[in-house]
């Protein structure tokens, strides 16, 4: 575990570098497919949330992230299938990481990165660079 500085720039310039974006989406929806069907159910991403908001309370609440995943899901799940596949799983994600960068804005502040942390990816490439 380790703490970091990243601003929302930082966010935005990930999700716009196609190339490790759409990398760390699929290693993401691999890690999250636990049966590996190919889609993710609501139970395979709820299983996430605690976690995700655990790591990055700075940013959100618990609460905060919960609504934000059911308005995503609702949102992504265009058909109501109840499951939502990789395509739609690369649209949630950017929405998420956008909607992070503007809640963080353009000063930098502290976050703790753990291993599955949506902004570690983010961070690691703003650092190698
Ligand atoms: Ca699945």
């Amino acid at each position: 575990m380790s703490v970091a500085f990243v601003d929302g720039p930082t966010v935005v310039e990930f999700v716009n570098d196609s190339e490790s974006f759409e990398k760390w989406v699929n290693e993401k929806f691999e890690t999250l497919d636990s049966n590996g069907d190919g889609v993710l159910s609501r139970e395979e991403l709820q299983k996430r949330i605690g976690k995700l908001s655990s790591m990055e309370y700075e940013l959100q609440s618990k609460e905060e992230i919960t609504s934000l995943y059911d308005e995503l899901f609702k949102k992504f799940d265009v058909d109501r299938s109840g499951t939502i596949d990789r395509n739609e799983f690369r649209a949630l994600m950017k929405e998420i990481l956008l909607a992070k960068a503007r809640g963080i804005g353009n000063s930098p502040v502290c976050i703790i990165l753990q291993g599955d942390s949506l902004l570690m990816r983010a961070v690691q490439r703003a650092t190698n660079s």
